[in-house]
């Protein structure tokens, strides 16, 4: 078996001079590339120790660090499958994961290990360790005692290597398996694609437990080498402040937006950069042009999936699949990647012209393997000829660029997060006194979208909006909960009873708006 492990190929890519600094953070703490080998082999000579069944999962709830990086590297490394958690998560949300996912080892922060411990104990999990954002926990205190070498585990490239729960508009969230393959592929890719090149460097402010955080970003400067600047949350000002030490940043559209409501943005703090891109949610047209006009660069919008990692892309040169086009059109996501073919489908599974708006559906190396333990659902998402539907609806135009127009799953991404409507809905219909309720995202300004809960009382029930939003604060991760909900006598209804959710959207769409 050729070794096809995708830590395997971001060692490769180290620097020469391992001395040399891979990582630095808004703490002026610096890590060296043999920091990261190092320490990535003593946590993955400790994971070896433990002697975990093979494909064991490492499911992983921690606040951002580099050591939580080291943890991903480390995973990788030893051949075992991460899991990782936003840190958001409340019990009952991570009691699904665990519950589901089985983890042979759960890394927590210390605040949390009473609870994630005893929930992960009842799972079955045989090893639970605490790792926090100021290098502490059981994590480095069990690892430091291992050797700092470690064979890297021999991986095919159809093993897997994460396991990342996204859900559906039905039932509960779904495990997408992407393997060493999926995300090596995507890399590669990606790394030719948006030209990275020495002496490149990364401002890196994303979450590490999502697609765009842990894979886009942090794959491609690993794979090109390139220093990453490490800042544990956003903040507007210290990226714009850390931008003429680097040259390539990566956001959702709300990071964008934040950072143009800063007077210091200007085309003297952006006069090192050569790349910005964004995407996991729409940019606004709006923001794509006052980018440019404050910065003189034009964001790079790209389109991916946490089953699939990236799709599409705005060309970053002239892409000679396309006659040589090199223009990154605003409101578009550009061309399918080299390698991923992207169709659009009507209803009747009939390919649509050019202009015609209908179901993405994708194929390519990059595509994940199955929903884990879930082969139902994982034959329902593929087409009959292996296409993967996307659930998003678009259009290609004449020139081959792919516009997203919208979405036939019922989704609101609200500043890059994804909340689902019928995981909102099922927890308010549980609460007593509610008849029925319905979730809608509705136009924000900082997050893009956010949701709107508009619920029926059952008869003779008081309901306060108020007490419904604080029960789901008590149970859900903070960015799910509506940002407004009302008690109204009824929801408009088509003649066959379903709920018409685009005429409650239309009737809440500037409940945020100036
Ligand atoms: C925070 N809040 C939110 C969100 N974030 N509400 C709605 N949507 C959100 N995304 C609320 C909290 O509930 C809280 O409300 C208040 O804002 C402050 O919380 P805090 O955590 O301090 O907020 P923040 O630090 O300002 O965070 C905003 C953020 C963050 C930086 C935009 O949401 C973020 O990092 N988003 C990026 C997500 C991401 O990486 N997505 C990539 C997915 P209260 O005070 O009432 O409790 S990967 C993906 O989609 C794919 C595959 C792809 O294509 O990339
Ligand atoms: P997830 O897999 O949960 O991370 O979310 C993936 C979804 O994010 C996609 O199916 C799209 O609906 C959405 N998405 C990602 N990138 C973009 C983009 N550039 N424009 C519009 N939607 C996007």
């Amino acid at each position: 078996m050729t070794q096809a492990n995708l830590f395997a190929a971001l060692r490769a890519a180290f620097p020469a001079q391992l001395d040399s600094a891979a990582v630095e953070t808004d703490h002026g703490l610096v890590y060296s590339w043999r920091d990261l080998d190092r320490a990535s082999a003593m946590m993955a000579n400790l994971f070896n120790g433990l002697k975990l069944p093979k494909g064991s999962r490492i499911a992983v709830q921690v606040e951002k660090s580099v050591e939580a990086l080291m943890l991903y590297l480390a995973t990788l490394r030893a051949g075992y499958v991460f899991l990782p958690l936003n840190t958001a998560y409340q019990s009952a949300e991570i009691e699904y994961f665990i519950g589901n996912a089985e983890p042979a080892v759960v890394v927590c922060s210390g605040a949390n290990f009473a609870w994630v411990s005893k929930i992960a104990f009842k799972a079955g999990t045989q090893h639970v360790f605490t790792l926090n954002d100021d290098r502490t926990g059981t994590l480095l205190e069990r690892a430091s005692q291992q050797k700092d070498e470690h064979q890297i585990a021999v991986k095919d490239q159809d093993d897997l290597a994460a396991i990342l729960y996204t859900s559906g508009t039905t039932g509960r969230s779904k495990g997408a398996m992407l393997t060493h393959g999926n995300m090596l592929s995507n890399a590669q890719t990606l790394k030719s694609y948006w030209g990275w090149k020495k002496g490149d460097v990364l401002i890196h402010a994303l979450p590490i437990f999502h697609v765009h955080g842990l894979f886009v970003a942090i794959h491609g400067a690993l794979i090109n080498g390139s220093k990453m600047i490490w800042l544990a949350k956003f903040d507007p000002k210290l990226v714009i402040a850390k931008m003429p030490e680097a040259t390539v940043f990566m956001g959702v559209p709300t990071l964008y937006v934040r950072m143009l409501s800063e007077p210091s943005l200007n085309k003297e703090a952006v006069r090192n950069m050569r790349l910005f891109v964004a995407g996991s949610a729409p940019l606004l047209i709006e923001t794509f042009t006052e980018w440019q006009q404050r910065t003189g660069h034009t964001i790079l919008e790209r389109y991916g999936m946490s089953e699939t990692v990236m799709l599409t892309s705005n060309p970053y040169a002239a892409d000679k699949r396309h006659k040589g086009q090199s223009e990154r059109r605003g409101g578009t996501v550009g061309f399918p990647l080299p390698g991923v073919q992207l169709r659009v489908q009507g209803d009747d599974g009939r390919s649509l012209p050019v202009g015609e708006i209908g179901n993405i559906q994708v194929k390519g190396p990059n595509v994940f393997k199955a929903y884990w333990r879930m082969p139902e659902k994982t034959k329902e998402e593929f087409t009959s000829d292996g296409f993967f539907k996307t659930g998003d609806v678009g259009k290609f135009d004449e020139r081959g660029y792919v516009t997203i127009v919208g979405r036939s799953k019922d989704l609101i991404i609200s500043g890059g997060y994804n909340v689902y409507p019928a995981e909102i809905e099922g927890y308010i219909n549980e609460m007593p006194g509610v008849a029925e309720s319905a979730l809608v995202g509705v136009p924000h300004p900082d997050f893009g979208e956010v949701g709107v809960a508009v619920v029926i009382a059952k008869a003779g029930a008081q309901l306060s909006a108020d007490q419904i939003i604080a029960s789901l604060k008590s149970q859900l991760a903070n960015f799910k909960i509506p940002k407004k909900c009302f008690v109204v006598p009824e929801l408009p209804r088509k003649t066959m009873g379903k709920v018409q959710k685009n005429l409650l959207r239309d009737e809440h769409k500037n409940l945020f708006l100036a």
